[in-house]
């Protein structure tokens, strides 16, 4: 089986979310498909549909959240690479038993009704990389 089906979306940190989105709906010539506030992931997010993929805009929550530590470190930039898989739980364990870092040990709910786990940077060339089901 392979480890997953397709890029699912790359996620961008912003500063100011309302004007990263209109300057990407200027440059994509696109409206967004999806706005969500996810609580539990400290972020507002934005989803441009490129292809049967999304650029996902980040806006923090708070200082103290991921997207808002990583604006306060690094500034504006490329936060995450999501791919898409059929099964989050069975992609943990195999990549638990490969002996790679995880962020999170169990899946856990993401924006659009979808299933998510991040995997720690450390592990996959200093990208920190989300797992994503669908559905
Ligand atoms: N990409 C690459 N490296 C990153 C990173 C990122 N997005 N965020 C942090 N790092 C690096 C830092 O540069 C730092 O490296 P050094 O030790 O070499 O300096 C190291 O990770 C630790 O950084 P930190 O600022 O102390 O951050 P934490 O360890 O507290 O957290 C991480 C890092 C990845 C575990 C945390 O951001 C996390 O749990 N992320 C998963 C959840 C998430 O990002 N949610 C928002 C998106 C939600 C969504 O897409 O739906
Ligand atoms: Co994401």
């Amino acid at each position: 089986m392979p480890f997953a089906t397709a890029i699912d979306h790359v996620g961008i940190a912003v500063a100011d979310l309302d004007a990263a989105t209109d300057r990407y709906r200027g440059i994509l010539g696109a409206e967004p498909v999806h706005r969500e506030r996810v609580e539990s992931q400290g972020v507002e997010e934005v989803l441009f549909r490129i292809g049967d993929s999304y650029v996902q805009l980040l806006g923090a929550l708070g200082p103290e959240t991921a997207v808002g530590k990583f604006l306060a470190k690094r500034g504006e930039g490329m936060h995450h690479l999501a791919y898409r898989v059929d099964d989050v739980a069975a992609a943990l364990d195999a990549l638990r038993a490969a002996g790679v870092r995880l962020v999170d040990e169990t899946p856990r709910p993401g924006s659009r009704g979808t299933t998510i786990a991040f995997v720690h940077p450390s592990a996959l060339g200093g990208v920190l990389v989300e797992l994503v089901q669908e559905g």
